[in-house]
């Protein structure tokens, strides 16, 4: 039975260093003055705190390690983020992260599993984020967060100064992806060597997204106790419903198959598009987060109003 989750607490990460263009940074607080908070509260029974930004590294050392761009910043943002995340946990509230872009998978995920090792992982994204710096075509850490997570990877990379504070423990056994549809050669390569359940557009129509997310929960974890983190990217969403994002790919989920938001860009495209990505994105989180489309009723009201 579907129960509505109480407590919730948020977390901005106005960081964009992950990827190459300017904008993502300005998400979270485009989102919270799209009114993120109060309409969360629409939700029955939900019980919301905002924990603010989290503290963004501007100049550090910086590490000079092949096609990877700012990873010191990268890393120092992902490190702030990792422990905000285990706090909200720690609280008892389901975390909710609002980035930035896809590079800070890598502090959400590692967050959620220092404080449980049970944890299960689903990316929907149009991209795998399975690069690693020497598979990456374009260098920028966003395309790599699964990888640099996962322990049967780790191997595959060099050291990393800076990243010392991040172990990759986490299993790529517990790992589903929902929406892809712009997956580099190497990521396919990963995918199919650890047999990663891995549902593309072409998958969900013909399966349907609700078979294909039960197919991939029951893959990783058939008993379904496990504890979900779900990493949004706003751009699995199709380009139509959630214009303003840094690597739009056509043809993918609509609003009504999306769960969770995480990668949006308000400097890309016009006033329309910008209101329009991050209403979908709130509309996706609202319902990760127990809002029913079907109404509720006002509480503590037994019947209507009489004349
Ligand atoms: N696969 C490409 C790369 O590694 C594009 C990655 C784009 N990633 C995101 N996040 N937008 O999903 O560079
Ligand atoms: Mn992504
Ligand atoms: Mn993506």
């Amino acid at each position: 039975k579907w129960e509505p989750l109480k407590k919730v607490g948020i977390i901005g990460v106005p960081f964009e260093k992950g990827q190459k263009k300017y904008g993502v940074s300005i998400a979270p607080a485009a989102i919270r003055s799209a009114g993120l908070i109060e309409r969360l509260k629409e939700i029955d029974g939900i019980d919301v705190k905002d924990y603010g930004d989290i503290d963004i590294p501007s100049c550090n050392e910086p590490v000079n390690v092949d096609n990877m761009a700012h990873l010191s910043l990268v890393s120092a943002c992902n490190k702030n983020l990792s422990n905000k995340v285990s706090q909200v946990l720690k609280d008892e509230r389901v975390a909710v992260t609002i980035g930035g872009d896809h590079s800070i998978g890598v502090g959400t995920v590692d967050g959620h599993y220092r404080v449980n090792e049970d944890m299960i992982l689903i990316w929907v994204d149009a991209h795998a984020d399975i690069n690693t710096n020497k598979t990456s075509d374009s260098g920028s850490v966003h395309g790599m967060p699964v990888a640099l997570l996962v322990k049967e990877l780790s191997d595959y990379w060099p050291y990393l100064p800076s990243m010392d504070w991040q172990i990759p423990k986490f299993s790529i056994k517990n790992l589903g992806y929902v929406g892809l549809r712009s997956v580099d050669e190497y990521e396919r390569l990963a995918i199919e060597k650890y047999d990663v359940p891995a549902f593309a557009m072409e998958d969900i129509e013909e399966h349907g997204i609700q078979k294909s997310i039960n197919h991939i929960l029951h893959r990783i974890d058939p008993e379904g106790k496990k504890p979900i983190h779900v990493s949004f990217d706003i751009d699995s969403l199709d380009a139509l419903e959630a214009p303003s994002t840094g690597t739009p790919v056509r043809g993918g989920l609509t609003l009504r198959e999306a769960i969770q938001l995480m990668e949006i860009n308000p400097a890309l495209g016009n006033d329309a598009d910008r209101k329009r990505t991050i209403d979908a994105g709130l509309c996706v989180l609202r319902a990760g987060l127990g809002f029913s489309r079907r109404g509720t009723i006002p509480s503590g009201i037994l019947d209507l109003p009489v004349q």
